[in-house]
């Protein structure tokens, strides 16, 4: 047997944008100016940036073409009926609320559906999903499987709705009088690693939706990689096209929230996508408030054309597989020498698991903050805390996970540059012992992770 050929990116670069990497000294001297909080360092100071694929893709010609078609008219852009017209074929939903990104959209469906004291099930939680819920009064419930936090349990939908939790609450909100406004389900779960859920889940959190007239709104943000995993994974879909596989999902839902900054390859925008015209009628009328017009939501008419023909690339079957092979890639070789990640590889990032790779600080000195300022020292390659500062809740106690996130932008960044990430980390992971814990000296209410400031423990 021959050696695997690995194809190349389904693209070639037409314009690039320099990079340098900066001494070892100035980026400990970065480090400490930014509270050992990577969020605060200077894109500048960076060599590659893995700290989000949020916003950070790169576009294409024909996307920076529609650029130029950007029709900049307040009221009835037509970029925005282009766009309402490429959800409605590739999501299947007629009415589109556009907002300037996915928080703004999680804003409005909050509001427009929370009533106080309502309870909200969601298979784990996303920072400001959750954050908007509970601003709207509403209460916050995992009904995630519980695979979803054991970054070494190898199921291939840790991304699903343990069904028993969810019947059981609504039992429980029945009997109590409490209100269960909709289902909140997240596409590729962002904290459990980038976890899908598959269709034979949905088609069951679909039913129980159904039974007990509880509408169910996904959270679509990567729902392209997740219709990729049930492609690539669950039985009976492996000759099915992604774009059919994204379309059968939303078949099963009331509607979507998206951050269009990751699936759908633009630097800003997002939506609401949705069937019922009633509910509709309410967020077009909270979107003026908050967002912008309805036509326009807080967007440029270029960013709509933008957003508009990246969602029609974003199902390309080659290109999403080497999106994803990408990040496959990279914990391949991360796992082969011994480092610890979170398995099986997501669709957006690798996940180091800090617990085992500096089992030295305790979770009171934050083993996931440490670690993303030590791998930025060693390599200047930027990173994202997914642990207790990321995750602790007001006084709720928390032993869930502590990762640290490797993200990997959209058509951005080469084998090289992932290889050089992956050789960093692999030298650090055998220096790993001299990596110290951090002291929290500020953090802010909601939020905490964006701007918290800490100290090494000497
Ligand atoms: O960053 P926004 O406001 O466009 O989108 C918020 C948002 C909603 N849902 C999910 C699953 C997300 O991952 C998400 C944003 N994620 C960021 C910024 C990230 O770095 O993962």
């Amino acid at each position: 047997m021959g050696k695997k050929i690995i194809l190349p990116p389904p693209f070639k670069i037409k314009s690039i944008e320099p990079i340098r990497l900066i001494s070892h000294e100035a980026r400990k001297h970065a480090i400490q100016e930014a509270w050992f909080n990577t969020f605060e360092l200077q894109s500048e100071d960076v060599f590659i940036d893995l700290l989000t694929d949020s916003g950070t893709s790169a576009m294409s010609d024909n996307q920076w073409a529609g650029m130029m078609l950007g029709d900049e008219a307040y009221a009835g852009s037509k970029n925005f009926t282009h766009l309402k017209e490429v959800i409605a074929e590739v999501y299947g939903f007629p009415y589109t609320v556009p907002t300037h990104q996915g928080r703004g959209a999680e804003h409005i469906m909050s509001k427009a559906l929370i009533g106080k004291g309502d309870w909200i099930p969601n298979n784990l939680y996303f920072t400001t999903r959750r954050a908007h819920q509970e601003l709207a009064g509403g209460v916050w419930h995992d009904v995630s499987v519980a695979q979803a936090i054991d970054p070494r349990n190898s199921s291939l939908f840790k991304g699903n709705i343990d069904t028993k939790k969810l019947l059981a609450l609504i039992l429980k909100a029945k009997k109590e009088g409490v209100k269960i406004p909709y289902i909140s389900m997240e596409a590729c779960v962002n904290m459990a690693g980038g976890q899908p859920f598959s269709i034979k889940n949905l088609q069951s959190v679909r039913a129980i939706s159904k039974k007990y007239n509880i509408p169910l709104y996904i959270d679509a943000t990567r729902l392209v990689e997740n219709a990729y995993f049930i492609q690539q994974r669950e039985k009976g879909y492996r000759c099915t096209s992604v774009k059919k596989i994204v379309r059968k999902i939303c078949s099963f839902a009331d509607g979507v929230t998206v951050s269009a900054k990751k699936d759908a390859l633009v630097n800003i925008g997002g939506f609401i996508a949705l069937r019922d015209k009633k509910v509709f009628q309410k967020m077009r009328e909270l979107v003026v408030i908050w967002e912008g017009l309805h036509t326009y939501g807080g967007l440029a008419g270029r960013d709509l054309e933008a957003m508009a023909r990246g969602i029609q690339e974003m199902t390309d079957d080659d290109y999403i597989a080497h999106r994803v092979g990408q990040v496959e890639a990279l914990g391949e070789r991360l796992e082969k020498s011994g480092v610890p990640i979170v398995t099986p590889v997501g669709g957006h990032a690798v996940f180091l698991d800090a617990k085992r790779f500096v089992p030295h600080i305790p979770q009171k000195a934050f083993p996931a903050q440490a670690l993303a300022a030590a791998i930025y020292a060693e390599s200047g390659v930027r990173s994202m805390e997914r642990g207790i500062v990321s995750g602790q809740h007001g006084d709720e106690p928390y032993d869930g996970l502590e990762l640290v996130r490797l993200t990997i932008p959209r058509r951005v960044y080469t084998r090289e540059h992932l290889d050089y990430v992956a050789d960093s980390i692999i030298a650090l992971y055998k220096k790993r012992r001299a990596i110290r814990g951090l002291k929290m000296i500020y953090a802010p209410q909601t939020l905490r992770f964006f701007q918290a400031r800490f100290k090494e423990i000497l």
